[in-house]
């Protein structure tokens, strides 16, 4: 075997079967190219599979991490790989490693880290080492070691979307499979985005680079991933779908064709009456606006969304989503940094008004974290962060890391009052009796902006955690059923 890609699984958090696209892309480059690749997603897989796998010794192992828990994960592979044998070359890529190379690069257990997109730098990097060269200085978007220094490369530029080779195959389909069983199944149409959030990797990853696949393209791949799955929901996972209307319409004629329903994202200056009548022609069920604040400062100065009218383009765009049937989740972001009371009081008033206006509009309170590399990330250190200084303390950090710990008290109270659908989906029929007292005295604290004290707080985490527990185990029922085939 050349290569073995793995995808690890996070230690905490959100229980996903997402089809591990970080992986599927790279190898399928690599296939492509003629090597032999193997997957394992350790979310389904059982660690046995990885042993058996290193039995073969493949001349190289990749490992996919994003900042978090998954770098748990990962970092306990990227060890098992070299205890089990050194010379197993390790490379780690993804969101994480991409933008802190130099550090991940410290640890004895990784050999080179693939920085950005991977699948030419990937498929570069294996004929070096297969035809055993190590000029590696050439190789674009590469990280290395050289006689113990870390050498960073020229960054490789962004990769064209006829170059991306589609991810499914005899060896992915399996994992696939989970995905559409479990109402998961995920397109991408485009990578990157062209704005510049704060909070976002983007700048630092993409280089606001928005790159969207041809609409022959998508409807080509969308007809073959139909002619092997069978499924009539699923998601455009993109960053960014785009904001011009012929885009729109061919993503929506394509779907629409195919009578399948979707969900996505949109940004409130992407919405127009001819766009939002468009993606409800097309089948589109819900999607996700980032509203983040409800200062006007805040929104702009912080976040630089760079919204043409501030506060009057979310209420816009709000007032025309209302007329459609697409259920909205407008996200905010609490506890950013030099965000003050009045600020955030602000944001909790937009999302009262966002909901006299749409009944049906629902919204959540994430608690802003603050990323490697991204614009944010210094404000937050100003306010007094202390990033982590390896690998191994990145992968504690929770993916609600409040620079103010009171703030994920709102994430729960907001999600009590406005979440009513993940509600009814993790407490159904009678469950709902478990969580209703705590629904109530969150509307509560929401009306009265109470976010001090929560003093219920741990116990609705945990009613909530073992919701999702009860529910998952259909997921692993989903799981075992596909994996003993
Ligand atoms: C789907 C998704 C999820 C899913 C899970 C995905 C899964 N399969 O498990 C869910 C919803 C669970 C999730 C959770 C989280 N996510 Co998330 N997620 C994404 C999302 C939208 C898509 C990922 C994807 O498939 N991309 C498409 C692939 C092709 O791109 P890619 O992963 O970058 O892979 C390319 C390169 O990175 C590289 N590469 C990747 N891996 C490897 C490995 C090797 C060996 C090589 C050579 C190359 C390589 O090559 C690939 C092809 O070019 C991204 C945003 C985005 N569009 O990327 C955010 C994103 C990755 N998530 C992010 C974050 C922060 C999280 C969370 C911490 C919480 C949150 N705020 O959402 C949690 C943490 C999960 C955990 N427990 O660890 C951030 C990561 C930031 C960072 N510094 O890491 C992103 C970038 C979103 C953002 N805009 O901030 N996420
Ligand atoms: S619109 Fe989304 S993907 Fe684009 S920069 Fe903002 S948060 Fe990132």
């Amino acid at each position: 075997m050349d290569c073995l890609l793995v995808y690890p699984e996070p230690t905490q958090d959100s229980p996903s079967i997402y089809p591990a696209f970080s992986i599927f892309y790279v190898g399928a480059s690599l296939e492509r190219a003629g090597y032999d690749v193997e997957y394992i997603d350790l979310r389904f897989d059982p660690k046995s599979r990885l042993s058996q796998a290193l039995t073969k010794n493949p001349l190289c192992v990749g490992v996919s991490s994003m900042t978090g828990y998954q770098l748990e994960g990962a970092i306990e592979v990227l060890k098992k790989v070299k205890n089990h044998n050194a010379d197993i070359k390790t490379i780690l890529g993804g969101v994480h490693p991409s933008l802190l190379p130099r550090q991940c690069l410290q640890e004895r257990f990784v050999d080179y880290v693939v920085v950005g997109e991977g699948e030419e730098t990937a498929c570069e990097l294996m004929n070096y080492l297969k035809n055993h060269r190590n000029d590696f200085q050439t190789i674009n978007g590469l990280a290395w070691k050289k006689n113990g220094d870390i050498i960073i490369n020229q960054p490789r530029p962004p990769i064209k979307p006829d170059r991306w080779i589609f991810p499914l195959n005899d060896k992915t389909k399996r994992y696939f499979r989970i995905a559409v069983k479990g109402g998961s199944m995920v397109i991408l149409s485009s990578r990157g985005c062209w704005r510049r959030c704060g909070f976002c990797y983007v700048q630092a990853f993409h280089k606001r680079k928005w790159r969207p696949m041809p609409i022959d393209k998508f409807e080509k791949e969308l007809n073959m991933y139909l002619s092997e799955l069978s499924f009539n929901t699923a998601s455009l996972g993109d960053e960014n779908i785009g904001k011009k209307i012929k885009r729109i319409q061919g993503l929506s004629r394509v779907l629409r064709e195919r009578a399948i329903e979707w969900h996505t994202g949109i940004s409130c200056d992407c919405v127009s009456k001819e766009i939002i009548k468009t993606m409800e022609w097309g089948g589109c069920k819900s999607f996700e606006v980032g509203v983040e604040s409800g200062s006007p400062r805040v929104l702009n100065d912080v976040i630089c969304k760079d919204y043409a009218e501030g506060v009057e383009t979310i209420k816009k765009s709000v007032k025309i989503i209302a007329k459609s049937d697409i259920s909205p989740m407008y996200s905010f972001m609490a506890g950013l940094p030099t965000e003050t009371k009045a600020e955030l009081k602000m944001s909790m008033d937009l999302a009262d008004w966002i909901k006299k206006v749409d009944d049906k509009a629902r919204a959540s309170f994430f608690v802003y974290t603050p990323y490697p590399e991204t614009p944010m990330y210094k404000m937050a250190i100003e306010e007094g962060f202390d990033p982590p200084k390896n690998m191994q303390d990145w992968s504690k950090f929770s993916l609600s890391h409040a620079l103010n710990p009171k703030i994920e008290n709102l994430y729960y109270i907001a999600g009590l009052t406005f979440r009513k659908d993940n509600i009814k989906r993790n407490f159904p029929g009678v469950n709902r009796l478990r969580i209703l007292p705590f629904e109530f005295t969150a509307y509560a604290r929401w009306k009265t902006r109470l976010l001090d004290h929560y003093l219920t707080k741990s116990m609705v985490k945990n009613i909530i955690k073992k919701a999702v527990e009860r529910r998952n185990v259909e997921i692993e029922q989903i799981i075992k059923e596909e994996l003993s085939e």
